[in-house]
């Protein structure tokens, strides 16, 4: 313990700290500067999401869960007998409990996450809640093809569930991929339930996203807390602002992190210099129409089997089934 205190040693260098690294050098590199917003997620950041969450203003979350809770019955009669239910990022599995809860008839749940830690608690906590079910977590980036464990791939049916409106996470072309991607991933027959924001006045998204109680100020903040512990960083917190605004020409809440003066800071050995009111894109959280996401998901080779709304029309719940045949190209 006393050796612990007297040198503190850099994270060990793991594949998911060099592409870290990586992404971070290449972002602050580039004009103007960016972060992809998945690395808001470590374990502090999982934990500030969590709390924006329950923010009065944040109103995905329980518009999401009303929608789940409210439509369960209509939306598992798309999960046949004996599936496997793939849930890409799943975080919590708070939303997922709602479907497994309504659909007795599944066989496999697994949760897949960027965040290892995250997921192999949470898989644990779900065990004893549903004993007849197999939870087999997976830690990967749903970004990239990842294999599904065996039961899940020999399942009669695997449904994706991509819940959150983390698609909004996502360039529209990115998204494009994902959702061919996952196609890939669940192969034939297979059905996505996607989670996705609704475009509504930048009243309410900007509410939403720079909350009274500062929340999600410390959450994109947390993005420069980590590149200081895991990358060296030399960030000074009370140096950087956070700023998030509804673009209402592309349709996505934007956030991103002010310098508040000229500066230069350092990361993995690196000099960034910052002019005085520069910013670092850290998110853009994209909002769809029910008919923007279906085009999208049709480019994919998916098509749109269902979508369900909050009585606000606030966020949608939106289903699809693989077309037959190959995916269209790219
Ligand atoms: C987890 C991507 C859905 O975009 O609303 C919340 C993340 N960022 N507040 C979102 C987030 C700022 C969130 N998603």
């Amino acid at each position: 313990m006393v050796a612990l205190a007297r040198s503190r040693p850099l994270p060990p260098q793991t594949e998911e700290t060099s592409a870290f690294k990586a992404d971070v050098l290449a972002g602050l590199s580039a004009t103007p500067k960016r972060v992809p917003a998945k690395y808001f997620y470590d374990a502090t950041g999982s934990l500030l999401f969590e709390r924006i969450t329950e923010l009065p203003e944040y109103y995905p979350t329980r518009s999401e869960m009303g929608i789940l809770r409210d439509h369960a019955a209509d939306i598992t009669k798309l999960i046949p007998e004996g599936a496997a239910l793939v849930e890409f990022g799943s975080g919590s599995s708070r939303k997922a409990r709602i479907l497994l809860a309504a659909a007795p008839k599944l066989a496999a749940y697994v949760p897949v996450d960027i965040c290892g830690e995250m997921v192999e608690q949470e898989a644990a906590e779900l065990r004893p809640d549903f004993p007849g079910l197999k939870v087999l977590p997976l830690t990967a980036d749903v970004c990239f093809p990842f294999e599904l464990p065996d039961e899940a791939k020999n399942a009669p049916a695997r449904i994706g569930f991509f819940p959150g409106s983390t698609i909004g996470n996502f360039e529209p072309h990115e998204a494009c991929a994902f959702l061919r991607n996952a196609g890939r991933i669940l192969g034939k027959g297979a059905t996505l339930i996607v989670g996705a924001d609704l475009i509504k006045p930048a009243e309410i998204l900007n509410a939403a996203y720079s909350d009274k109680a500062g929340i999600t100020a410390k959450f994109n903040l947390n993005l420069l807390v980590r590149i200081n512990r895991e990358l060296r960083g030399t960030f000074k917190l009370d140096t950087f602002e956070h700023h998030a605004f509804y673009n209402g020409e592309r349709h996505r809440v934007e956030m991103h992190l002010a310098s508040l003066k000229r500066q230069k800071v350092k990361v993995a050995g690196e000099t960034i210099d910052f002019r005085a009111g520069e910013t670092i894109h850290t998110e853009n959280s994209y909002k769809y129409s029910i008919a923007s996401l279906g085009a999208l998901a049709r480019g994919a080779g998916w098509q749109p089997v269902g979508a369900w709304t909050d009585e606000r029309d606030y966020f949608s719940i939106q289903a699809f089934t693989l077309a037959a045949g190959p995916a269209p190209k790219a």
